[in-house]
């Protein structure tokens, strides 16, 4: 055997690195057409997107992965455990820590340089962590790292699917690993059955516009009506359909990396004690427990927004105070989402305090969410 051969390879070296930068998986695949590209339109079609506008803008880029960025011909791609061994809670495990892209990309782009440091010149090439028009799990299956559950959810059969997904694109000749093939869901449907919302609609299809991860976290306005008992403690997020497969039950990783480790403004919180907090809470007091954090894309409106219907669906008459104070509140979105809440806890004197806010009231969607909690309680 000559020295040549016995060296080890360029991707062995790379998986070591990526290892000793704490990620879990890493696959290499070439880049191309993305197989799922018709369900991807299907998906918008019919929908699916919801507000997310950026998807259908970006759909066309996200038809060929050697499209976003011009002259990369092979990704190394990587997951991340964000710690499916964590209790559940109101805010989904990804979130309760710094935010995932951040530094992912960072790390990423240190292999990047390690990379180049041993080829010994630069390599063209960019991190993407939910960052730009690619199918993230579309390139994953390619590159070997799991398949898509019935949630959807990309599924490795020995890390389960709490992970984050990330790809290092580059101008760089790699050798791929094999797709994955296999589909490890069989004939189980414990997912589909137990999402709240009804919004996995098919296998492998969810249409997020009933989702609850979209309904607290993307959607900018109210939540319809429809959704909201069904929402319950998830305050930010959700993990259901994760929290059921047993492949995470079996395989799910305790909690590795200390960023994604709970902030104090959420660790060990219940819904309805993290739910009364945020209602009370000012934009500078949000700003500074929540910088750096994943739950800043909500904004303090919108996490008001679901710290209301959460304490309308886990709240007591003890949460009353909370929730007619924030009747004040400077955004639309916090009083007409608890003037909701207290019509379904509240109590004759609470309508009286929600007749009094409609005297000076001025949003119609706000006056509409008081009238129908006034008429709850005057039933
Ligand atoms: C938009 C989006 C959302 C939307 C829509 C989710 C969805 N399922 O489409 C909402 C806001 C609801 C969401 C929620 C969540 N998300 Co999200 N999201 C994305 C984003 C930006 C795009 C996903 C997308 O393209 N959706 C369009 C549909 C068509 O694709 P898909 O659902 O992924 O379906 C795949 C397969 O099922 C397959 N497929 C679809 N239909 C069919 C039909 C057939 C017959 C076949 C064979 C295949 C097939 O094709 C798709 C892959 O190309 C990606 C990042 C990225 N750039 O890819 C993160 C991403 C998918 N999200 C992620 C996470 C962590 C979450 C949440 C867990 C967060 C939470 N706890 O609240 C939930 C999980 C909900 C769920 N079960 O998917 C991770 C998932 C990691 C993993 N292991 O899979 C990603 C990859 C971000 C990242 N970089 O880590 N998300
Ligand atoms: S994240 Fe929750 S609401 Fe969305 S599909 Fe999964 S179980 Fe259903
Ligand atoms: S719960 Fe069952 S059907 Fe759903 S993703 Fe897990 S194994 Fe597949």
């Amino acid at each position: 055997m000559t020295a040549a051969e016995s060296a080890p390879s360029l991707e062995s070296l790379i998986r070591a690195q990526a290892y000793g930068l704490g990620f879990d998986l890493v696959g290499f695949t070439k880049l191309g057409p993305a197989e799922t590209a018709a369900a991807y339109d299907d998906w918008i079609a019919r929908g699916y997107a919801g507000e997310m506008g950026y998807l259908e803008r970006g759909a066309a880029k996200r038809h060929d992965t050697r499209l976003p960025f011009d002259g990369a011909t092979h990704a190394i791609v990587v997951a991340m455990n964000y710690g499916g061994r964590e209790p559940s809670g109101p805010v989904a495990r990804y979130a309760r820590g710094d935010d995932y892209h951040d530094l992912m990309v960072d790390r990423l782009n240190e292999l990047k340089r390690w990379i180049e440091a041993h080829v010994g010149h630069a390599i063209t090439g960019k991190p993407y962590v939910d960052t730009g028009p690619i199918l993230e799990r579309d390139l994953a299956r390619q590159a070997g790292l799991g398949w898509f559950g019935k949630n959807t959810m990309l599924i490795n059969p020995k890390l389960g699917s709490f992970f984050f997904l990330g790809s290092l694109v580059l101008a760089l000749e790699l050798k791929s690993d094999a797709p994955f093939t296999a589909d490890h869901c069989g004939t189980c449907r414990r997912c589909i059955d137990a999402c709240p919302t009804g919004a996995i609609e098919a296998a492998q299809a969810i249409n997020a516009t009933s989702c609850i991860a979209y309904l607290t976290i993307e959607a900018k306005g109210p939540i319809p009506d429809e959704f909201r008992a069904a929402i319950g403690e998830h305050l930010y997020g959700c993990d259901v359909c994760q929290e059921v497969c047993p492949h995470t039950h079996k395989f799910s990783r305790s909690l590795f990396e200390p960023a994604f480790a709970a902030r104090p403004a959420v660790a060990g919180k219940d819904a309805r004690t993290l739910s009364r907090e945020l209602l009370a809470m000012s934009q500078s007091e949000f700003s500074a427990s929540f910088k750096g954090s994943p739950m800043k894309r909500a904004k303090l409106r919108g996490l008001k927004r679901n710290a209301a219907v959460v304490l309308g669906n886990v709240g007591s008459e003890e949460d009353l105070d909370h929730l007619l104070a924030a009747l004040d509140d400077p955004e639309p979105l916090a009083r007409s989402h608890s003037a909701w809440a207290i019509g379904r806890i509240g109590s004759p004197a609470a309508a009286a305090r929600l007749r009094e806010c409609l005297e000076f009231e001025e949003e119609a969607f706000v006056r509409d969410a008081l009238l129908a909690a006034i008429a709850l309680l005057e039933a």
